[in-house]
């Protein structure tokens, strides 16, 4: 089951996607009022939304003729770093200028006990299906980061699954860890979407394949497979980290870290396309838009 946003004349509408793609809106304004209601009702999150559906018709149109828009205003976006192998090489191989076989702090992150996590954006710099993905004026190496995003509220209950594009700038990055905030926090860095898949209705959720296409003028110019089963690291323990003495609002999404990676002498550019499938959950896709230098960004 999965949970979807939409906008139809004017208004955004909330609405639960059962397996054959029928849509049926529900009578809330968020996926949390949703969750926090099923909790008042000591159910789970699946039984408390087949009931509602239960009791409703669909609608008479399909999951192509919506508009979908971002489908949680997440209060933030939190990611963990070099989770995957392919993230430890790419990471040790910007940061050594290429040295394939270096070895680096990254590796050191990749085998600790403690992982790397940390926060990628907030609500008004993440955008959902379809909008905008922007690209850094000042950066000449920039990839696009196809993750499995974890719903979670302030427990740390994982609630739902989401894709993520942790949008990200390999030479800014490279050049000193110490400027991963530049290299990761920017206008719209950060998309998430396009449905939430309910947690309770997936079988296991490290068997999820991942694949990110990108398309310039309309070729496709990169295409990259993994499946989360190659995860370093167990979702529960991602989360424990977050959590540890930290305020965390529900609705928190936490990206799980890149598995795939676009050859190194690959960058992104104004115009390009990015979309990225986890087939249980749908496909997320951005254009691609470069930021102008003098552009001075007011908050919306
Ligand atoms: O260490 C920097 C960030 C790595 C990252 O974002 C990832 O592995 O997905
Ligand atoms: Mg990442």
């Amino acid at each position: 089951m999965k949970i979807i946003r939409y906008r139809k004349e004017e208004e955004q509408i909330i609405a639960a996607v059962t397996s054959d793609g029928a849509i049926y809106p529900l009578p809330y304004e968020g996926f949390i009022d949703i969750t926090r209601d099923a909790k008042a009702r000591k159910t789970s999150i699946l039984a408390f939304v087949e009931d509602k559906v239960s009791n409703l018709q669909p609608v008479d149109y399909g999951m192509k003729e919506v508009e979908l828009v971002v489908p949680i205003d997440a209060p933030e976006v939190w990611a963990a770093g070099v989770t995957y192998e392919k993230s430890r090489e790419a990471r040790n191989y910007e940061a050594t200028n290429g040295k394939l076989d270096a070895q680096t702090f990254y590796d050191k992150v990749y085998d600790a006990p403690r992982p790397e996590i940390f926060l990628k954006s907030t609500v008004n710099r993440t955008v959902g299906p379809n909008q905008d993905v922007y690209i850094r004026s000042d950066s000449n190496w920039q990839i696009p980061e196809p993750e499995l995003g974890l719903v979670v509220n302030g427990e740390g209950e994982i609630l739902a699954y989401t894709i993520g594009n942790d949008m990200s700038c390999r030479d800014i990055e490279g050049e000193n860890p110490l400027y991963l905030p530049q290299a990761k926090i920017w206008k719209q860095s950060c998309s998430i979407g396009p449905a939430l898949l309910l947690a309770d209705s997936v079988e296991d959720a490290y068997q999820l394949d991942i694949i990110c296409r990108i398309y310039r003028d309309n070729q496709l110019v990169f295409e990259g497979t993994a499946n989360t089963r190659q995860l370093k690291r167990k979702y529960d323990e991602l989360v424990s980290y977050l959590i540890r003495d930290n305020i965390i609002f529900d609705g928190t999404v936490l990206l799980t870290g890149t598995c795939i990676v676009p050859p190194n002498e690959f960058t992104l550019q104004d115009g390009d396309q990015v979309e990225i499938e986890i087939p249980e959950i749908g496909i997320l896709r951005n254009p691609v838009k470069k930021q102008q230098p003098s552009e001075v960004l007011v908050a919306e």
